[in-house]
């Protein structure tokens, strides 16, 4: 059978244009589309964010054969008492991953506070990627490969982790793609987590305060300047399915 890709974005009037609600990427089979975009639309006007003022369901056919399968990212999680303790976690995550530049890198995440998408930085110069910098970089096009789970209850729960474990593993597995490094724009959501190399999935129990909506992410480019374009086609064009690993 066919496959789709269901992508809903959710958005507010703000003072400066519309801002950013919430968002999610499913890709599931025909029988599956309606009620899988229901769902969406249903987490799209429950959303901690607030109520949208537009919601977008796009509903797109993949060619099968272009879908690439992954196995997701080990995942460890770091527990953390304080915001600042999980920063410097963080940092030293990075570095023991061999990102030399980890604090200088940490230390641009507000800059991501107000983008839709991620931060694409050079490891070695620190150079910005992205470009149309006010957006970033968004990763698309990915979900689970679900076996006979309700595609339709998945989608309507909205796992932050779940989602986050597609996402880095796709990103992850770029080969100019070093690490990630996350916080959640959720304010009520304060576990983040650092991906790169040997550390897989690394969550931190806190990157910041609860009740802040600052959150934001950075993708950690190494890689020759003339493959980054090849390198953003893919984070947002090719379609991935990560098969989850068992316990
Ligand atoms: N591609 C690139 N950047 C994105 C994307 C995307 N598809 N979606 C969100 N972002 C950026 C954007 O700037 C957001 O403000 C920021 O990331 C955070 O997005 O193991 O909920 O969807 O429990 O709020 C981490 C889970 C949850 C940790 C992350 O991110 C765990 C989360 P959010
Ligand atoms: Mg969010």
């Amino acid at each position: 059978m066919a496959l789709y890709n269901l992508r809903m974005r959710a958005s507010k009037n703000g003072e400066a244009g519309p801002e950013h609600v919430s968002g999610a990427e499913k890709i599931v089979s025909e029988s599956d589309v309606k009620a899988v975009a229901a769902a969406l639309v249903e987490r799209a006007m429950q959303h901690p964010r607030g109520k949208p003022d537009e919601v977008n369901v796009r509903v797109q056919r993949l060619d099968e054969s272009t879908v690439l399968r992954l196995k997701a990212l080990k995942v460890t999680t770091v527990e953390v008492e304080t915001a600042e303790a999980g920063l410097k976690r963080a940092q030293e995550l990075l570095e023991s991953a061999g990102i030399a530049n980890a604090k200088k890198i940490l230390a641009l995440l507000p800059l991501t506070f107000k983008m839709r998408g991620a931060m694409l930085l050079d490891v070695h110069d620190l150079e910005r990627l992205e470009p149309d910098k006010a957006r970033g970089v968004r990763a698309t096009c990915m979900d689970y490969a679900r076996g006979n789970a309700s595609a339709a209850k998945s989608a309507g729960s909205n796992s932050h982790f779940k989602e986050a474990l597609v996402l880095a593993t796709k990103v992850l597995s770029h080969k100019n793609i070093c690490g990630e490094i996350c916080v959640s724009d959720d304010p009520d959501y304060v576990t983040g987590y650092v991906t790169a190399g040997a550390l897989g999935y690394t969550r931190i129990t806190k990157l910041k305060e609860l009740g802040s909506p600052n959150g934001g992410r950075i993708f950690l480019y190494s890689g020759p300047k003339s493959e980054v374009a090849e390198c953003i086609r893919y984070l947002q064009e090719t379609p991935v399915l990560v098969e989850e690993n068992d316990g």
